[in-house]
């Protein structure tokens, strides 16, 4: 039987399921269900601090499929033709067993994934906001579930505050993420990061990036990612040219992108890393039933 602390734990995380879709549905997102095999995945790079070993194939009926690193491909796609959606999106990255340290890592984890047609970065920024206050109210009105750790639910107080990383990188070095997180004691958000081909690139300042992730205070480090997205047939694959990314496996993405993408702006978010931070659990595994924490065997 889990122990008490897990089950108040499986409990919070539950309660934050729950608010997430009642939020995602008031905001009048459709829901769509995840999928989790595709011809093409989030590259999640290129970047040279990678810890991701591979990820997983299948050979299924003459095609190769890959599990998804996150959905953002498909993103893409769905806010084209549907509009603004939302998924509970499960994901496979295989990190390296040292990723057990971070405590904020996991081979298996489910993300919030949303994204709006047509939306800016400051949109996104409203909505989270909205949502983690919003979140923060939910959880007073379920204060007994905080009991056994000994604490209050977090109080979130919005706006949060707007940094970007070349002044973060200036005040605490490269590997200024869990040291900012310490400093602060409410979450923050971090613009302009170097990252994957679909985060568009400021037209207006090439080297810069309309990307964002906010960040937990006290040490929680990084909750969401998040990007407008590059929209543009041309500069998509001068993206990908620039990131060496194999075409041939892109392929129906690019041809999805030839047919026109809407620009867009969304972000994803762990649905276990917001309950290690509400639950001030000491490492991201200790909220799952199951735990997947790379570098630790597998139970069942
Ligand atoms: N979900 C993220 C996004 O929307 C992508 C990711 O998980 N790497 O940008």
């Amino acid at each position: 039987m889990a122990d008490e602390r897990l089950r108040s734990r499986l409990r919070v995380v539950s309660e934050v399921l729950l608010y997430t879709t009642e939020f995602f549905h008031a905001e009048e997102f459709t829901q769509l269900l995840p999928v989790m095999l595709g011809k093409s995945t989030d590259p999640l790079g290129p970047d040279p601090g990678s810890s991701i070993l591979k990820t997983p194939e299948v050979e299924y009926l003459g095609m190769k499929l890959y599990s998804m690193n996150s959905m953002i491909l498909h993103k893409q796609v769905a806010v084209r033709d549907v509009g603004k959606i939302f998924i509970l999106s499960p994901n496979i990255r295989l990190e390296k067993g040292e990723r057990r340290e971070t405590k904020k890592h996991l081979f298996e984890f489910t993300q919030a994934d949303f994204e709006i047609p047509r939306a800016k970065k400051e949109d996104v920024i409203r909505i989270m906001e909205r949502y983690f206050t919003g979140l923060g109210e939910r959880m007073k009105e379920k204060a007994a579930l905080f009991v056994p750790f000994g604490i209050e639910p977090f109080s979130f107080k919005a706006p949060f505050k707007i940094r970007n990383t070349h002044e973060l990188e200036a005040e605490y070095g490269a590997d200024w993420e869990l040291k900012a997180s310490m400093d602060s004691d409410q979450p923050f958000w971090a613009m302009c990061h170097k990252r994957e081909f679909y985060d568009a690139e400021d037209p207006n300042e090439p080297g810069h990036y309309l990307n964002y992730d906010l960040v937990y205070p006290l040490g929680f480090g990084e909750a969401l990612s998040g990007a407008e997205r590059e929209s543009d047939y041309d500069r998509i694959i001068g993206r990908m040219g620039r990131d060496r990314l194999n075409m041939d496996v892109y392929k129906a993405y690019i041809d999805e992108a030839r047919k026109g993408f809407v620009p867009s702006a969304g972000a994803g978010f762990g649905m276990e890393r917001l309950g290690r931070f509400l639950t001030k659990a000491d490492h991201v595994g200790d909220v799952q039933m199951f735990r997947r924490v790379p570098g630790e065997d597998v139970v069942i």
